[in-house]
């Protein structure tokens, strides 16, 4: 009863939320997608000229984006940029750009309040995405995305973009974090997962040497996606070529190592994000390859060299921070990233230190990959 209950509450909502925005039609129903850790997603359908429109209905969590319209401002400045080169060369930019639905004042989101901010685009047509990618041609494929959308934006002036989440992949401050809640202990749980802790401070001198690179002045900032995980990207449901980078949230000023590294961390692994049976996690190689050859092929021409000998590091620098991340949340009571049962960040972060650990070993063959592609 209180489910259903609960159903028609959010339906009202979703509703009322869609008739903000400027959609031809009327408003059907809507479906939940769950891939995503921080934002809430809705797929939407509005019925139209005798058919179905999707659109997606997504709910900003400004706990994490303090300054949605900031934000904003990102993700609608880029998305021009990027469909004013793609048409300049005479192609469709429908299915390869988001496209965000203006409200009644002509906005891009409808704030409501400071925890209801809200914003729609247009369901890309005949689209799918991948949580764990199922085949090698998946993973070229999303490399080639992350590296194109890297050669769209190399002339885009970097420093106008807005800081969304200060120190975002600063490995250093997340050190500081981690040990903060190691301190705090604000669950209980520090005891319970001793080891897990030692393992991730461990790895501090080689999670960090990107960051120390970045701040000898030798990398060039770019405008990166910062968030470049398999499904963050949409596919061809037929085809299985790329059509669309999307969750744009976190694009800022960044080094190029983050966006290869932290596609890495989910495109080249054996198992899923939160794999239970760590004997099941590791690096692919031939997933890692494949991905290596879709990003390097792209981005070589523009790469420097001292970038791209950065790379394979920035599969380490990611992982760990990105484990380390789930432990922290995990110390704190599971406060940042959504979960769908009791243990799912310790499971997560457990299984990124198998998976940091053996990209460690790996480390010279794994930038040898990139050398390869990069000739
Ligand atoms: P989150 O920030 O929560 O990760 P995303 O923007 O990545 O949210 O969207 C979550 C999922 O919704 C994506 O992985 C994809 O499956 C789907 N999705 C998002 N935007 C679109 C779109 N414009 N067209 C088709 N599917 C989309
Ligand atoms: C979050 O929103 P989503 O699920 O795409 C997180 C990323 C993490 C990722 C781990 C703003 O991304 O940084 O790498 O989870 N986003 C934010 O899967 O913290
Ligand atoms: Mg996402």
């Amino acid at each position: 009863m209180e489910n259903n209950e609960n159903k028609e509450n959010i339906q009202a909502k979703i509703k009322e939320i869609c008739a903000l925005f400027q959609i031809e039609g009327e408003y059907r129903r809507y479906e939940v997608i769950n891939s995503g850790h921080i934002n809430s997603t809705y797929k939407v359908y509005f019925f139209r000229g005798g058919e179905l429109k999707d659109y997606i209905l997504q709910r900003v969590n400004t706990k994490v984006f303090r300054d949605p319209v900031a934000m904003m401002e990102n993700i609608s400045s880029v998305t021009e940029y990027i469909r004013a080169k793609i048409k300049s060369t005479g192609v469709s930019a429908k299915r390869s750009v988001l496209h965000y639905q203006k409200t009644a004042d002509g906005k891009f989101y409808a704030y409501l309040s400071e925890s209801d901010f809200w914003r729609c685009c247009r369901f890309i047509d005949g689209s799918i995405s991948f949580l764990t990618p199922d085949s090698c041609k998946v993973v070229e494929s999303s490399g080639r995305a992350f590296g194109e959308f890297q050669q769209h934006l190399k002339d885009y002036p970097v420093h106008d973009l807005h800081i969304v989440i200060p120190h975002f992949h600063n490995t250093v401050n997340r050190y500081r974090l981690f040990r903060e809640a190691i301190e705090k202990d604000l669950a209980g749980r520090k005891e319970r997962v001793a080891s897990e802790i030692e393992g991730y401070l461990a790895l501090e001198e080689v999670a960090t040497r990107l960051y120390r690179l970045q701040k000898q002045g030798v990398l060039p900032l770019r405008v990166t996606h910062n968030d470049t995980k398999c499904s963050n990207v949409l596919f061809d449901e037929q085809t299985k070529d790329y059509l669309c980078v999307i969750d744009l949230d976190t694009v800022m000023p960044g080094l190029v190592a983050f966006d290869f590294g932290d596609a890495v961390r989910i495109a080249a692994s054996t198992g899923e994000e939160d794999e239970k049976d760590l004997t099941k996690v590791a690096v692919d190689m031939e997933k890692y390859e494949a991905f290596a050859r879709g990003f390097v092929s792209a981005v070589k021409d523009i790469l420097t060299e001292e970038e791209r000998k950065t790379l394979a590091l920035g599969a380490v620098a990611m992982t760990v921070e990105c484990g380390m991340r789930f432990l922290t949340d995990y110390l704190d009571g599971d406060t940042y990233f959504k979960t769908h049962y009791p243990e799912q960040n310790l499971v997560r972060a457990k299984c990124h230190l198998v998976l940091a650990e053996d990209m460690i070993k790996r480390l010279d063959e794994m930038q040898s990959i990139v050398e390869k592609y990069a000739k």
